[in-house]
């Protein structure tokens, strides 16, 4: 940090967002972190375009406020679960980002071993269930860590995340039931980007306010502007505190929008320039957040041009470091697939590697 950089730090410690105070360090931090997101995605879009990723892989791009946010408003004991898109989830929960940029690589220091890919990170130490590639999947499996956390009274809550598309699957609804009926901890998180694949959301919604879907089942609801960084935090932290004093589940609508398609095969076609460019340089978080923090005297832009080149120079040398690790052994087959293997079943008789 240069001297001139550490005098205004003093001068000016923080904001203030709708009568919440944000130190500098929680706001530097807020900003590192989406980011150290978005340099992330842009990577692994590019080692995906030289065949070095395979398979699916959903990018998070222009959502890492709702990463971020959410993460400063929970508490690393909370459990959390999401759908595919999750590289910037897991990232801003924590997880040493070699270890994720190796499991886009399939490489066996990957977080689930290389086993997993893009779409099932997965890391218990971390509290975060996944990483689940069926859509809507993530929300009973939501409910169940609830409901422990319920039965063991053990004060934690539930973050589940889900996109507009995923809202629709029947299962979501059992579990809203059961989740209000049982009072259970659970933050139902619906990161709305407005698309499910290439279907926009009029196309696949009777009820376009998904706020409102607990309607039914007495579970409240709140929205949010998923652009504003400052904004996840404050509503997210009131969510969580709602489910932490038992008042029981709630849903948050978090309107976002993602950038890049649907994965990585998407061009998409269906969404006009002007439609992307509106929310990509007229509500973008990163840079919505540097204004704010310039604004308050907490950095300059050149300070900021500073971060993202050593950003972007730390995400290469993980790239660089994930690409040099080995690929699983071929037993690994065989192995994590049962927690508890039967004894002399494993290796299967038709021996791999
Ligand atoms: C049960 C199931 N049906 C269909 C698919 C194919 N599929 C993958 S992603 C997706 C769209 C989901 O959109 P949304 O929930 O809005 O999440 P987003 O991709 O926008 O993050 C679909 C239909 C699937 N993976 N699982
Ligand atoms: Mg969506």
């Amino acid at each position: 940090m240069s001297a001139k950089q550490s005098k205004t730090a003093k001068a000016a410690p923080g904001l203030s967002h709708e009568g919440r105070e944000y130190s500098a360090k929680t706001l530097h931090e807020m900003h590192d972190s989406m980011l150290f997101i978005r340099r992330f995605e842009e990577k692994a879009g590019q080692l995906y375009g030289l065949k070095k990723i395979g398979g699916f892989c959903h990018l998070c791009n222009g959502q890492e406020a709702v990463c971020v946010g959410v993460q400063h408003a929970a508490q690393a004991t909370d459990y959390m679960m999401t759908g595919y898109r999750d590289h910037g989830h897991i990232l801003a929960r924590g997880a040493d980002p070699t270890a994720i940029m190796a499991e886009l690589l399939g490489r066996a220091g990957g977080i689930v071993k290389g086993k997993g890919g893009s779409m099932h990170m997965f890391d218990s130490k971390l509290n975060f269930a996944g990483g689940n590639g069926i859509v809507g999947e993530q929300v009973p499996i939501g409910l169940g860590f609830g409901f422990a956390s319920w039965y063991r009274d053990d004060g934690r809550v539930t973050l589940c995340f889900m996109g507009d598309g995923a809202i629709n699957q029947g299962a979501v609804y059992e579990s809203l039931n059961m989740a209000s009926l049982w009072k259970l901890p659970v933050v139902f998180v619906v990161e709305n980007n407005q698309y499910a694949m290439g279907t926009s959301i009029g196309r696949a919604s009777a009820e376009t306010s998904l706020f409102k879907r607990g309607i039914s089942f007495k579970v409240p609801g709140m929205h949010i502007d998923g652009m504003d960084v400052l904004a996840v935090e404050q509503k997210m932290s009131e969510a969580i505190e709602h489910a932490r004093s038992g008042q029981g589940p709630i849903i948050v609508e978090v309107m976002t929008y993602r950038y890049r398609g649907h994965s990585m095969s998407d061009p998409a076609t269906y969404r006009s320039r002007e439609e992307v460019d509106e929310w990509r340089t007229g509500r973008d978080p990163i840079a919505r957040l540097q204004v704010q923090m310039i604004d308050a005297g907490l950095a300059t832009e050149d300070d900021f041009k500073q971060k993202d080149r050593e950003i972007k120079k730390e995400v290469g040398e993980i790239a660089k470091a994930a690409e040099a690790m080995p690929e699983p052994d071929g037993a690994e087959m065989w192995t994590d697939v049962y927690s508890d293997p039967i004894e002399g079943a494993y290796p299967y008789p038709g021996k791999v590697g």
